[in-house]
């Protein structure tokens, strides 16, 4: 039999940690009284009670699953507190359950590299600090261990017949002396752990178990296998007893097609049935690449990284809609769509001026029947465009996307002769970067902004076809688009009404924008009457009270600006780039024609920019005329950054979590 090959990695040390029963312990925390009871967070729809989502572990004693409805769980545990999901937009709104997320990873991530890999899931990369922890704190030289630490699940050492010895087997195997270097490691993992947990539960008041291993995937088995408030290790000799009767569709991208596969064509059950067969046998059958990682993941073998990511990859906002809900039109695509996106828009706002970071990359996914059609399994082609930032923008291109999609699923242009169903619709946002914060030079930086424009035209029978349109290229395959970025900020200057200025007004812009700084160049007085723009004509500004911000503040205490001083800083970029982009932008709108009626009027009179104050590398400044630094210095001021919350006192996390509610 084969016996996995040692290989570099298994020197690693990785953490999966994963919440318990996420989004019941956020409603707990919000609603203390809620602690300790048979609780359940049901979706909003009210049909039988709502559909739970989230089920906490006295509830799970009675019985009561996720798969359930609110009415079907009150059978089973009639004193359970359902609790509703958050709304917003008509559908659920987990924007509570995403920042209680944030604040676990932020504590986390304190030790080690840290992946965020869902809202309540986390890979630490602990390999460093449990190599700094071996030279300097060995754990056969501690005096005391932490009484987490000694909970802990050790595979192959542990078992439950071991009764009360099972915390003295944990500590001689935390403090063997002559053990194998990688359980050493292991071991200082393990107290790591134990700690961060610790930190966790007394900052947040969220309990979460751990998996501590070799690599990604056993550390992800592992945090399943002690749920909840537990932890678990699997030292790499016991690998093989994990894997060996592990049923082969748990495992990680083998529920669906390849694992039936495996069963039914090679009578594969569990990992250890894969052992029999050959690397070259399984190249044979599944082809190289997938041949080797089925002969590795037998073995535990998983040389994946863990990346060192604290946001999320993408952005999505979807809904479903099922049975009688369907949508069955392309108004109540639309509604939906609109919704969908402008929930989205706000996401990718809060992500560009809390992390500096955009998403370059829309894409739409639905699901949809063909009732009159024989043919119904045909899956509704996710399409992708380049993101372009604004509520409107992402609208409109959404509804394209959807459009493209929905003629190639129903193969032909019978759009409007019905009889399809929308199911589900979601809207996603990926291939999110950082804004370079290296920019060379301000003059590049200013220059570098380059405007993007499209047109779509309605058809006759109503719909949208999208025409030459240099940002939007469509394409089944989210990752295979490379597209120009439209750098949010850019629609801003045309988004909200301006206010008169000789110099410059911050005013209302940068209150609709928290980092925006708009330079607003007069050539002669404004009047407030002629710079509003018609609403039809005009891309929509995300729907925000305007506050006054802290940039809006500084211009207010700062009367040489007002005094119109910064006209000049603006000459001095436009003497410095005669490409600048308001040229370009008059540019552009000359070729499109568009925007003729609202831009005509204003632009004899002023011309505005808008650009991050957060894009601006301060390391640029210096190359401004010195009468201008310390004024740029002073709107570039950092923004304040909501504290991090604390809470809770708990000594023991099993402590914490209550075993007084089984029925
Ligand atoms: P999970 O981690 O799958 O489950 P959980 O945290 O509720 O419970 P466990 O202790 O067993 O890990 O999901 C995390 C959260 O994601 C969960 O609290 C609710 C939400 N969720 C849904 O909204 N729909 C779903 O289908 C699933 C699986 C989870």
């Amino acid at each position: 039999m084969p016996v996995a090959k040692p290989e570099a990695s298994d020197s690693r040390v990785i953490a999966h940690i994963d919440m318990d029963c996420f989004y019941v312990q956020v409603e707990q925390r919000k609603h203390p009284q809620l602690r300790g009871l048979p609780t359940a967070v049901v979706q909003y729809n009210s049909w039988k009670g709502g559909g739970l989502i989230a089920v906490s572990y006295e509830a799970r004693n009675y019985g009561v699953k996720r798969s359930m409805r609110g009415d079907e769980a009150k059978e089973v545990c009639p004193e359970i507190q359902l609790v509703q999901v958050p709304v917003a937009r008509g559908k659920a709104d987990l924007n509570t359950y995403r920042e209680a997320g944030s604040q676990v990873v932020s504590i986390l991530a304190r030790r080690g590299r840290c992946e965020r890999s869902s809202i309540d899931e986390v890979y630490l990369d602990l390999t460093d600090a449990a190599e700094r922890m071996l030279t300097e704190t060995s754990p056969h030289s501690l005096e005391t261990i932490i009484e987490e630490a000694l909970k802990s699940h050790v595979l192959g050492i542990t078992s439950r017949e071991d009764g009360i010895d099972v915390k003295e087997k944990v500590r001689e195997w935390l403090c063997k002396s002559d053990a194998d270097r990688r359980d050493k490691l292991l071991a200082c993992g393990v107290l790591i752990v134990a700690d961060l947990r610790m930190q966790v539960l007394q900052e947040t008041q969220f309990t979460c178990s751990a998996g501590i291993a070799h690599n990604k995937m056993l550390a992800k088995l592992a945090s399943a296998m002690n749920k909840p408030a537990q932890q678990t290790a699997v030292p790499f000799s016991s690998v093989k007893g994990l894997l060996e009767s592990f049923p082969i569709k748990k495992m990680k991208q083998l529920g669906g097609k390849l694992g039936s596969s495996l069963q039914t064509d090679l009578g594969v059950n569990t990992v250890g049935d894969l052992w029999q067969f050959s690397e070259g046998k399984l190249q044979e059958r599944y082809g190289i690449n997938t041949g080797t990682w089925l002969w590795n993941i037998a073995r535990g073998i998983n040389g994946e990284e863990v990346e060192g990511r604290l946001l999320p990859k993408s952005h999505g906002s979807g809904k479903t809609f099922p049975g009688p809900r369907a949508l069955k039109n392309l108004p109540s695509v639309q509604h939906w769509l609109n919704e969908l996106c402008e929930e989205l828009s706000e996401r990718l706002q809060s992500d560009l001026e809390h992390n500096r970071r955009i998403a370059r990359n829309l894409t739409l996914h639905a699901h949809a029947y063909k009732p009159n059609d024989s043919d119904s399994h045909d899956k509704f082609p996710s399409k992708s465009c380049a993101l372009r930032y604004g509520t409107l923008k992402i609208q409109e291109d959404a509804m394209n996307l959807f459009q493209v999609g929905l003629r190639e699923f129903l193969d032909s242009s019978k759009v409007t002769q019905g009889g399809w169903g929308i199911t589900g619709l979601s809207v996603s946002a990926s291939k999110i970067i950082a804004i370079p914060s290296g920019t060379c030079s301000i003059k590049k930086y200013f220059q570098g902004q380059q405007p993007i424009c499209s047109s779509s035209k309605p058809l006759e029978d109503g719909y949208i076809e999208t025409t030459e349109h240099p940002s939007l290229s469509f394409s089944g395959d989210e990752d295979s688009t490379s597209v120009p970025i439209e750098l949010p900020g850019q629609e801003a200057s045309m988004q909200v009404p301006y206010f008169p200025c000789n110099g410059v007004d911050f005013g209302q812009e940068a209150a609709a924008s928290t980092s925006g700084l708009t330079f607003c160049v007069g050539r002669e007085s404004c009047s407030e009457s002629n710079l509003v723009e018609p609403e039809s004509t005009l891309p929509e500004e995300p729907r925000r009270e305007p506050k006054t911000h802290a940039l809006d503040q500084q211009v207010r205490k700062n009367p040489s600006v007002e005094k119109g001083k910064s006209s000049s800083i603006l000459d001095f970029f436009r003497r410095a780039d005669t490409n600048s982009p308001l040229q370009k932008q008059d540019q552009a709108d000359k070729m499109q024609g568009r925007h003729q009626s609202h831009r005509r009027g204003s632009s004899q009179e002023r011309e505005t920019w808008h650009y991050k104050a957060d894009e601006i590398d301060p390391s640029v400044i210096n190359e401004l005329p010195p009468e201008f630094q310390e004024e740029v210095r002073d709107w570039l001021r950092p923004l304040k950054r909501p504290n991090v919350v604390k809470g809770g006192s708990g000594v023991s996390i099993a402590s914490f979590f209550s075993s007084t509610n089984k029925p």
